[in-house]
């Protein structure tokens, strides 16, 4: 009886090591970055463009750089930022990257940093879901459900 325990619970250890093991690679593969508040805007049916949003966490400790967005709806699809002109106004210009220091959060909103889809090959309605992925060095890809909302 006795015998029987300690091989159960040799057991027992064996199989968890055997698990541990299993998953290390993967998560060792998980992205570092959590995004939250993920959203595109709701554009009439005719538009070739809009723009997405959300807020990327850098869980790692390690910097991250984002290089590029893609997503199946959009002919192209950029990161861009507002920056004043000289006279009070305000434009968009393409970011080519983002760099997230560890613990680094940003946030995409309307009127600042935005995701810009050209060219949509479909217009998502209100309340639908669109997978959209940012692009890191390392050939990291970082996907999110978006969802559609004005
Ligand atoms: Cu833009």
């Amino acid at each position: 009886m006795m015998l029987l325990h300690y091989f159960n619970a040799f057991l027992v250890r064996a199989v968890l090591l055997f698990l541990c093991a299993l998953a290390m690679p993967v998560l060792a593969n998980e992205p570092a970055i959590s995004i939250e508040n993920a959203w595109v805007r709701a554009v009439p049916p005719v538009s070739a463009t809009t723009a997405a949003y959300f807020t990327a966490t850098n869980n790692g400790d390690a910097a991250i750089r984002i290089t590029g967005v893609s997503t199946e709806i959009a002919g192209a699809a950029e990161m861009h930022d507002m920056s004043p002109n000289e006279d009070g106004t305000r434009s968009m210009r393409r970011m080519k990257t983002l760099t997230l220091a560890p613990n680094e959060s940003v946030t995409f909103s309307p009127g600042g940093m935005h995701l810009m889809l050209f060219r949509l090959n479909h217009v998502p309605v209100e309340g639908e879901s669109v997978s959209i992925c940012l692009l890191a060095d390392d050939a990291m890809e970082i996907c999110q459900d978006f969802v559609t909302k004005k």
